[in-house]
């Protein structure tokens, strides 16, 4: 059972409740959303059992996650938020309190704490059992390793998210316009404009909603504003941007974790946390250059950076996917989890 241990004064001895009274940890996520991958991820990795952890899903498709009651759980409005009960709180005569984590460093390093090496993992009748591995870097050297690659990938020069609404020609942007992309914009701008109301005037949660709004609105516009010259300005400026993501941004994460990494895994021979949030960032940036989980989908992301995707002709610039990234990339398709979690498909 996944509890956050507040209390480190609990008497050994705390009788554990029936599982019926344990209250659950819940994952806010939603299956087609990049960042919320990594935890789910983690949990496969780490062998947690289907019943450790609620999955809710959050349509972020439709703007729910900026709902009034999503934003009591997480108030950036974003998904994977984890929310866990807090151990000492379980007995029947007090009020269960919850511990939320609400991006994904801090649940991944919540997730690999709370499942040793001496807890059961993989066990499911069906399944050898084995120890859950320690997915957090064992030295000062590797942590330092870990969270540099981990921010390259969380840099906002290649937010995987921007790169999903970008468009660097006409051509692209009609074809994103049609496409979920611009069913995701359209849908958000809707919701933003719907749950600010519900908010009280000068509230923080108003006040966070409209900063989202204007942000949205410019994509809005950029998408939908009928043809003339200012539209035609932004546009231009937009695909100038969304250029940029790919030819710099893209490019120079790949090259970072090129020369960074240091096996076939960005730690060495053994699977990492900062892993996880590699190969997610990856597997979108191969997906928006229309690749599938095999060996080609690199090649498609070389064609999507070198301006020949499916958005036609753009500026070039050119990176080949060097060894360690193709090793990387190689190992991972060929992993349980990955396949559990891209079973429909990348995203
Ligand atoms: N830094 C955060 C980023 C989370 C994030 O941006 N999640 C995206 C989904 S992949 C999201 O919730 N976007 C909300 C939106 O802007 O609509 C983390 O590491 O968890």
């Amino acid at each position: 059972m996944l509890q956050s241990h507040q209390n480190n004064n609990l008497p050994m001895s705390q009788p554990t409740p029936p599982p019926h009274q344990v209250p659950k940890a819940i994952l806010y996520w939603n299956p087609s959303s990049v960042w919320s991958t990594v935890p789910r991820l983690a949990l496969l990795e780490k062998g947690y059992n289907e019943s450790d952890v609620i999955l809710k899903e959050v349509d972020i498709s439709k703007g729910d996650n900026f709902s009034p009651s999503y934003l009591r759980i997480n108030q950036h409005g974003t998904i994977p938020t984890l929310v866990v009960p807090v151990l000492e709180t379980t007995s029947d005569d007090m009020e269960t309190r919850y511990r939320s984590f609400k991006d994904t460093m801090s649940i991944l390093t919540f997730l690999d704490s709370s499942r040793t090496s001496a807890s059961n993992s993989h066990a499911s009748p069906s399944s050898q059992a084995r120890p859950a591995p320690t997915l957090s870097p064992a030295t000062m050297e590797g942590k330092t390793l870990s969270d540099a690659l981990t921010l390259s990938v969380h840099l906002s020069s290649a937010d995987p998210n921007f790169l999903l609404l970008s468009a660097r020609t006409s051509h692209e942007l009609v074809l994103k316009e049609a496409g979920f992309p611009g069913r995701w914009i359209k849908m958000r701008q809707e919701a933003l404009l719907r749950f600010t109301d519900l908010l009280e005037e000068g509230s923080q949660g108003r006040i966070f909603l409209q900063k989202k709004l204007d942000a949205n609105s410019i994509l809005f516009d950029i998408y939908y504003s009928p043809s003339g010259p200012e539209t035609e300005a932004r546009r231009k400026v937009f695909f100038a941007a969304s250029q940029k993501a790919w030819s710099v941004g893209v490019v120079e994460v790949l090259k970072t974790l090129e020369e960074e990494m240091v096996g076939v895994y960005a730690l060495g021979d053994q699977v990492s946390l900062a892993d996880l949030h590699l190969i997610a960032w990856l597997a979108r940036v191969v997906f928006l250059s229309q690749g599938g989980p095999t060996s080609a989908g690199l090649d498609a992301l070389e064609r999507q950076i070198a301006g020949h995707g499916a958005g036609g002709p753009t500026d070039q610039a050119s990176l080949k996917v060097g060894p360690k990234v193709k090793a990387f990339w190689n190992s991972w398709i060929g992993r349980d989890s990955f396949k559990s979690v891209y079973v429909n498909g990348l995203h």
